[in-house]
């Protein structure tokens, strides 16, 4: 009994130093603040990442399938714009266009990009930059194991704190940033981020930017709170890994899940919202926090687009916009820009 006490503290001793401390200075930060909040990196611990994978199936999730379609339909042409682009900039360089991707991303969605590249020209570079090695693992060997001809140099890095460091190449870039991945940060964050790329790129580079639409706003409300409850599960389970990750005793029975649409900053946000009066310990910030009964805690927005704003984010950022490709129900826009 007491050995097993002893090592349980062991344990969490030693577990308690580089993870936690990532976690524990946005978590002080967020919930100290008025109204509280925490960032949406914050969700993607391993059951997170498991139920955010459950959503992308959803009914109401239009975002993945609407992105998966677009790419299915358009591969072609989506690889001829990178490599026409390159020409059109005077590019000289005699290598194979290559694909890098910003975040490890869906694996399957990427893959048929990089299966329209193979058709093209045999032999394919891809170099996916995510801050999740273990993301990344998994990703590279499903691609490589389905896609022979691709080879895959994957690099760990932050693209949203650091700067990048991309190799260089004697040939065309396609960049790939997909997945509505631009939309949960602020507008002058999303204008850094693609800045930061920017910089690493040369004439006839491209970037490829998957972007949610501006629609009616009951559509977006019910994509992110779908009837099964998933996206609810998704929202609170960021209370469980504050729970786990920092000796919390959040209740997560005493929060609701809310998904609200403000349409003048264009974006959904999801709230989780205390049903009461409550306080709550988080251990290892040896910290009490204060709730009153309704107030919410801000986890995520999730910005969408006009085509405007599509063409704004480029201008500011560097880019020009060569080619674009939606829906027939205008969801979801993928659009081809060139490194201005
Ligand atoms: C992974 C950021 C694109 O904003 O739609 C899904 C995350 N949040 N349901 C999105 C999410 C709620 C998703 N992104």
């Amino acid at each position: 009994m007491s050995t097993s006490i002893a090592t349980s503290e062991i344990t969490e001793a030693s577990l308690a130093s580089p993870v936690n401390e990532a976690v524990a200075q946005p978590v002080q930060e967020g919930l100290s603040a008025t109204p509280k909040w925490l960032p949406a990196w914050l969700f993607y611990d391993a059951q997170g990442s498991r139920l955010f994978e459950r959503i992308t199936h959803l009914p109401e999730y239009y975002l993945t399938r609407t992105e998966r379609a677009i790419f299915t339909g358009y591969a072609d042409g989506i690889i001829a714009a990178a490599i026409d682009a390159y020409a059109t900039a005077g590019g000289t360089g005699k290598g194979r266009l290559r694909l890098l991707e910003l975040g490890a991303g869906s694996a399957t969605k990427t893959g048929i990009l990089l299966a329209a590249a193979v058709r093209l020209q045999d032999e394919t570079e891809y170099l996916p930059i995510d801050v999740s090695e273990t993301a990344m693992e998994d990703a590279c060997a499903s691609i490589a194991r389905a896609l022979t001809g691709v080879v895959v140099q994957p690099q760990v890095a932050n693209y949203v704190t650091d700067e990048l460091s991309i190799p260089p190449h004697d040939g065309p870039t396609l960049a790939l940033y997909i997945g509505s991945s631009i939309g949960n940060f602020a507008p002058h964050e999303a204008v850094a981020i693609l800045q930061n790329l920017r910089a690493q790129m040369r004439p006839g580079d491209t970037l490829l930017l998957g972007t949610d639409l501006v629609k009616d706003a009951a559509t977006l409300i019910s994509a992110y709170n779908d009837h099964d409850g998933v996206t609810a599960a998704f929202n609170l389970n960021v209370l469980r890994r504050i729970n786990r990750d920092l000796r919390a005793n959040f209740d997560l029975a005493s929060f609701t899940h809310q998904a609200i649409w403000n349409a003048e900053q264009s974006r959904m946000e999801m709230h989780l919202q205390s049903t009461k009066e409550q306080t709550v310990r988080v251990g290892a910030l040896r910290t009490s926090f204060q709730f009153d009964a309704g107030e919410t805690i801000h986890t995520e927005n999730s910005y969408k687009f006009t085509k405007d704003a599509i063409r704004n984010l480029f201008t500011q950022s560097g880019f020009q916009a060569a080619h674009q490709w939606t829906d027939e129900d205008q969801l979801f826009a993928v659009t081809v820009a060139s490194a201005a």
